[in-house]
């Protein structure tokens, strides 16, 4: 088939049932990665870094599944995203399932290749160490990046069993290694327990933006949201990334994932959060720790569909710059 000829739209559930029909992330075409789309969707299919409950790599099927339910008009927002901007399903990043380090060449690898095509994307994980290498490839195009990274932990662990590259390191190294902009890093959902206070020296030392549940449920989420910092031109935002951890959200609206904490917060609080947010250039977002064998009633994988929504949402209030 011919590139012209691809229509980027999902296959109608008015005229094919949304059970029946080959699995792609939303019903859309799958499509190459030098294909003619704005923005891929896609797998990274590895849950080598996982410290406690693995199966993050069965998410971009599980997601894709789910995502039959998926539709494109975003009510609260008044855009529909199919008549927005061209997505398509790009398949999965190759990884390796018993070598991280062969694994974070393969992704930085593929992405690099999308950036080479100024592509944006949203990709399905995958555990959160998959998320570092793929801040690699994005800085080599854009230099640092503002990060808007939803989770429960802070991620800026120290080594365990001698492993840097474990899921809970991906914000130290990305500061460490100058990917990301401390003054434009922000932390969505945090909650205890921790280890001891030594674990939030990172995040006081680099002062990035961490805020936990707390400073939602007790204010109120009308005054978190309208405290927000922008993330466009009136704050000078170099162009932004968004890491969403499936475990931001509390164990009873995301069951299936790797290292659960309960206290968190609800899908519904995270569909505002994430409407709320002014971004001026989203270049690409995450969706990770989606672990499927520990899901019930495709609780989590429901979720991470609806997040893929609400992040394709802001991809398109602007186009690439
Ligand atoms: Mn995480």
């Amino acid at each position: 088939m011919k590139s012209d000829d691809i229509k980027y739209e999902p296959i109608s559930g008015r005229e094919f049932p949304r059970f029946s029909a080959i699995k792609t992330f939303f019903r859309l075409p799958h499509v190459p990665v030098d294909a003619d789309y704005d923005v891929g969707l896609m797998g990274i299919p590895y849950d080598g870094g996982t410290s406690y409950r693995p199966g993050a790599r069965f998410a971009p099927t599980a997601v894709r599944q789910a995502s039959s339910v998926g539709r494109g008009y975003n009510w609260a927002r008044g855009t529909h995203l199919w008549s927005s901007l061209r997505f398509a399903d790009i398949g999965d990043c190759p990884t390796v399932p018993v070598d991280q380090k062969m694994t974070y060449e393969r992704i930085e690898k593929f992405f690099g290749q999308l950036m080479k095509l100024n592509k944006r994307f949203v990709s399905v994980g995958g555990d959160h160490s998959t998320t570092l290498p793929v801040l690699r490839a994005l800085h080599k195009k854009y230099g640092k990046l503002a990060l808007i990274h939803f989770d429960a932990h802070l991620d800026t662990y120290p080594a365990a069993w001698d492993c840097e590259y474990h899921h809970g390191t991906f914000v130290r190294h990305a500061l460490v290694e100058k990917l990301i902009d401390p003054k434009h890093t922000l932390q969505i959902g945090l909650r205890g327990p921790l280890v001891d206070e030594n674990d939030l020296k990172v995040a006081r030392d680099y002062k990035i933006r961490s805020t936990t549940v707390d400073d939602i449920r007790i204010g109120g989420l009308e005054k978190f949201i309208a405290g927000l910092p922008n993330f466009d031109e009136s704050s000078k935002c170099p162009p932004t990334y968004i890491s969403f951890d499936i475990d931001c959200l509390d164990p009873s609206c995301a069951p299936g994932t790797g290292t659960p904490v309960p206290g968190g917060l609800t899908t519904y609080e995270t569909q505002r959060i994430l409407r709320a947010l002014k971004i001026q250039n989203l270049v690409g977002a995450d969706i990770v720790e989606v672990s499927p064998p520990f899901d019930h009633a495709e609780i989590t994988a429901l979720a991470a569909v609806d997040t893929m929504f609400e992040l394709m949402g802001l991809m398109v209030q602007k186009k690439l710059r």
